[in-house]
């Protein structure tokens, strides 16, 4: 059985009002030829197959136009898609019954009271393989797997999701036919090690997924990296940057092959396909920030002729550059120049008390913080309000946004 495990497609995504479809139009003609061209019997999609909960029909026809495109050139191959934290379960879920026609299989949530219901037995072109496919789990999903003194826990209620799921495929697995582990979360472990809670959830122990599968295909983290240095358990990372902090990220998709010897021992190996970006994502200046007139200068001499795709461009200066025509003198530089411009970042100077503030090279990276992180660090940077901690009230009515949002999200 030959796979390839990609995530993170973020489709409809809007890149500083860019739209990104012939990006993402690009990966999928050279997801196509790599599908025939290496045999791929399985197609695993490990969640944000979307940007939005909501994508636009010309994003939802992008994965529809894919899917059946790869069907016609690969007729038996089989695809399984997980729902990630930007996906809404119920809307990739009312595209099951039709996606079924073309293998496709679609995992929107997973269920307590019916964990087998996202194993999947897969059998195509005479191979075998078992798929946990865990969706991205909510903590209203799991509240009720997992109590401690201060409530449910969600690391505990993963766990538990991760064992009664796993139990239920060994049961299944009798002719110990390769296991695949499908999950959207954020696992311990890997090249970004990060005390801030991404998205809202913690970080989960690698130990969750126990030792008994024989390759684990995550998606959430969008740099390609190994977990806990197992080269079996990888996030294979987004196929185009979806931020300017990603800019430097080598794409790529992992293609996994397992070969059963006759005693029905499994051998697994991994191996890493470079996914060529179509368009590129430039800042200037490259390094420290530079005088306006000379950024304008490097603006005014960038080549874009070796292009074939319009660039990314988005310029940082000093916010202690305090020419008030800065906007005009930039705009002016940036005037005939084959670029999608996407906007002017005013870098503050390094305050004296850093250490304990993060700090972000672009907007995309707050948005992954979750919440209550957010409005302490506000509090923390607001000169107003500096050394003064979040008052307990305000927390407690954040956090009762917070759920009231959640429940709608459910709806
Ligand atoms: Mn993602």
């Amino acid at each position: 059985m030959k796979v390839l495990h990609t995530s993170d497609w973020h489709l409809g995504q809007q890149f500083y009002e860019h739209d990104r479809r012939e990006e993402h139009q690009a990966f999928f003609t050279w997801l196509l030829a790599t599908l025939v061209e290496q045999q791929i019997d399985l197609l695993l999609v490990a969640g944000d197959i979307y940007h939005t909960a909501t994508p636009s029909a010309s994003a939802e026809n992008q994965l529809y136009q894919f899917i059946k495109d790869a069907k016609k050139q690969c007729p038996h191959l089989h695809v399984v898609i997980i729902a990630g934290n930007h996906d809404s379960a119920n809307r990739i879920l009312a595209a099951q019954p039709l996606l079924a026609q073309f293998d496709t299989h679609v995992v929107g949530r997973f269920d307590v009271s019916a964990p087998s219901d996202i194993i999947l037995e897969i059998n195509t072109n005479n191979k075998r393989a078992v798929i946990a496919a865990m969706p991205f789990l909510r903590s209203s999903d799991i509240s009720s797997l997992s109590q401690t003194e201060n409530g449910p826990s969600y690391a505990q209620g993963v766990a538990k999701a991760y064992e009664v799921a796993l139990n239920h495929a060994y049961k299944i697995n009798k002719q110990n036919a390769p296991l695949i582990v499908m999950g959207h979360l954020h696992a311990k472990g890997g090249d970004i090690s990060s005390n801030l809670v991404i998205g809202g959830e913690e970080s989960i122990s690698a130990n969750v997924f126990g030792s008994k599968a024989n390759y684990f295909a995550l998606g959430h983290l969008h740099k390609a990296q190994q977990v806990a240095k197992n080269d079996a358990i990888r996030y294979s990372g987004t196929p185009i940057p979806m931020s300017f902090s990603e800019r430097n990220y080598t794409h790529q998709v992992n293609i996994i092959e397992f070969i059963s010897d006759e005693k029905k021992n499994i051998s697994t190996t991994v191996n890493p396909l470079y996914i060529p970006r179509s368009a590129d994502v430039i800042i200037l200046p490259k390094g420290e920030c530079v005088p306006l007139d000379e950024l304008c200068k490097q603006i005014k001499t960038l080549d874009t002729s070796q292009n074939t795709v319009v660039p990314y461009l988005r310029v940082k200066l000093k916010s202690s550059d305090t020419d008030t025509t800065f906007r005009e003198q930039i705009e002016q530089a940036l005037e005939g120049k084959n670029v999608k411009f996407c906007g002017i970042e005013r870098v503050r100077e390094q305050s004296d008390n850093n250490g304990s503030d993060a700090v972000f090279e672009d907007l995309g990276e707050v948005e992954m913080l979750n919440p209550q992180n957010l409005l302490e660090q506000a509090f923390a940077n607001d000169k107003d309000m500096a050394g003064q901690s979040v008052p307990d009230e305000l927390k407690a009515l954040l956090n009762e946004v917070i759920s009231e949002l959640a429940e709608q999200e459910q709806l």
